[in-house]
């Protein structure tokens, strides 16, 4: 029988995905950049509903972000399993560089970093049969040979082995050879690395050797996975891991992304993607060669799925701790946010929606192209005050529905931000006093802004989403939804009262990852996965 599953696993700014198995219990982590706590640690049992645990960087202790600008902060981290530790790898880019953690429970607590004096990035740890643990890290510039370059590491204190590292492989031509992960099968070392960019270009390249220091040699039908040049839905696949489950299957996943529009952008971030694997006995291969939005497999394990997760939410801030799916940009400053009995407190802190500096500001990704989201707030603003709603990708880049005073009176103003340019769109005087509603609707093109107060509609305008895209504002993120409170540089004691925020996928159209299987056939619905 054939089973349908619903790509990308993880929608929204999830990239870099690397995986681990312990017994039948599949974990996963990705990359967080400038976002607080640092890297997601998700289980699934079967691969296809991933359920966040936790994050390996909690502490300021272990990941620093206060001068940490946009895309900048913690790049592509590595998962592995070893006697029963877990260790996280990863690269503070701003910061210490090359690091690992540890936990025995991947929920937390994960130990302080240890830092691993080897430079370049995208470290991977690997254990051989004899026991002994290797690094190895992508170097740019390097003895003027661009490529993976590995080194023996105690793993329990991080110390590098033998005089210098010894280089694996630059891939079969492509920019930026990065992205290593390891594997021992039939007494043959495998090297899987990205190449290409992680653009239109990225490629998922192979080689391999009898000795884990080489010579490796090339699979004969690299790239073993690339959209480049195609006209597929999802472009830029790379980054990948591969993975055996407890079956014998093997599986990849890697980082995709979904565009719109002509020329295409992207704005929800490099999302993570899962497919099956073959191997032809000598070579994996990915079954049907590309990833698709919908795939077929041969067989799911045999884990109950209920429902493929839709990614929808609702938050009435009513649980003493925050949800995982919340993030900080940036380290938030101790006491500046705070549970209540009546919802999330924001206190008005100087730095402005457009500062590089600590915020007092809480998101979560966008993660559909067609969404809904709604929050209720108290806010009683006064002089240069403002709080609200805000979608955006960085600092320069994004489009807000502030509450703001204007000569003692309040205001709602639809504002918004475009690499050096500033503009209010629309200002409507609305009633002192009362909770309000904002409203934010989304296309795969436009924003669309309201608020409601005392059973008043105010539409306030729309903003194009290729103006906060990957394309015009740069970096490696996805586009948050977030929850801000400024006094914009002024001294304040004010705060605001988020009371409830709810987040809804609202496709229509076959475009959308979680519609696409009962908008293109309504047959598939009828698959052992109830959609
Ligand atoms: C990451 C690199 C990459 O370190 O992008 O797409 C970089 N691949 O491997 C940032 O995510």
């Amino acid at each position: 029988m054939i089973t349908k599953y619903k790509n990308p696993i993880l929608p929204g700014f999830y990239p870099d995905p690397s995986v681990c198995r312990v017994g039948d219990t599949f974990y996963m982590v990705t990359s967080t950049f400038e976002y607080f706590p640092g890297v997601p640690i998700f289980k699934s049992k079967n691969l296809i509903d991933w359920e966040q645990v936790g994050h390996c960087l909690t502490r300021q202790s272990q990941l620093d972000l206060i001068n940490c600008k946009a895309s900048g902060g913690i790049y592509a981290p590595t998962i592995r399993y070893h006697e029963g530790l877990f260790y996280m790898v990863t690269t503070d880019t701003t910061g210490i560089g090359n690091f690992y953690v540890t936990a025995e429970d991947p929920a937390g607590d994960w130990s302080d970093p240890i830092k691993v004096p080897q430079g370049g990035i995208d470290p991977s740890l690997f254990w051989d049969d004899d026991g002994k643990c290797y690094f190895a890290s992508n170097y740019l510039h390097w003895n003027n040979r661009q490529g993976v370059y590995l080194r023996e590491m105690n793993p329990k204190t991080g110390e590098l082995l033998g005089d210098e590292p010894t280089f694996m492989w630059g891939g079969t031509g492509g920019k930026y050879p990065e992205a290593p992960h390891t594997y021992k099968k039939n007494n043959w070392y495998y090297l899987i690395i990205a190449e290409g960019g992680t653009e239109f270009t990225h490629a998922v390249t192979m080689a391999r050797a009898k000795e884990i220091t080489g010579p490796y040699e090339p699979c004969p039908h690299n790239p073993i996975l690339s959209h480049r040049g195609s006209s597929l839905p999802i472009q830029s696949t790379g980054h990948a891991e591969l993975f055996e489950d407890q079956n014998g299957q093997w599986w990849m996943v890697c980082l995709g992304v979904r565009h719109s529009q002509y020329p295409f952008i992207h704005h929800l971030g490099r999302e993570t993607y899962l497919a099956p694997v073959n191997w032809d006995g000598e070579w994996p291969q990915i079954q049907g060669d590309f990833l698709q939005l919908c795939m077929d497999v041969p067989q799911l394990l045999p884990a109950p799925v209920a429902k493929q997760n839709k990614f929808e939410y609702t938050d009435n801030f009513a649980d003493h701790e925050l949800d995982l799916g919340w993030n900080f940009r940036r380290n938030p400053i101790p006491g500046s946010w705070s549970l209540e009995s009546q919802g999330l407190r924001l206190k008005c802190l100087k730095p402005a929606l457009d500062s590089n500096h600590q915020l007092s500001w809480i998101g979560r990704r966008q993660q559909h192209f067609d969404s809904q989201t709604e929050i209720n707030m108290s806010f009683d603003p006064k002089n240069l005050e403002e709080a609200g709603l805000s979608v955006g990708m960085n600092e320069n880049h994004w489009h807000a529905i502030a509450i703001h005073a204007i000569d003692g009176k309040r205001f709602i103003t639809l504002k918004r931000a475009l690499g050096s340019i500033r503009l209010e769109v629309n200002s409507v005087q609305i009633p002192a006093g009362g909770e309000v509603k904002l409203k934010i609707i989304s296309n795969d093109i436009w924003y669309i802004f309201s608020a409601e107060i005392q059973g008043k509609t105010y539409e306030l305008g729309q903003a194009e989403v290729r103006h906060i895209a990957t394309e015009v504002a740069g970096g490696f993120t996805g586009v948050y939804t977030a929850l801000y409170a400024s006094s914009n540089g002024a001294k304040s004691a004010n705060s605001a009262l988020f009371h409830s925020f709810s987040y809804k996928d609202i496709s229509t159209r076959a475009h959308d990852d979680r519609s696409i299987v009962s908008m293109v056939n309504p047959d598939l619905v009828a698959t052992n996965i109830a959609l």
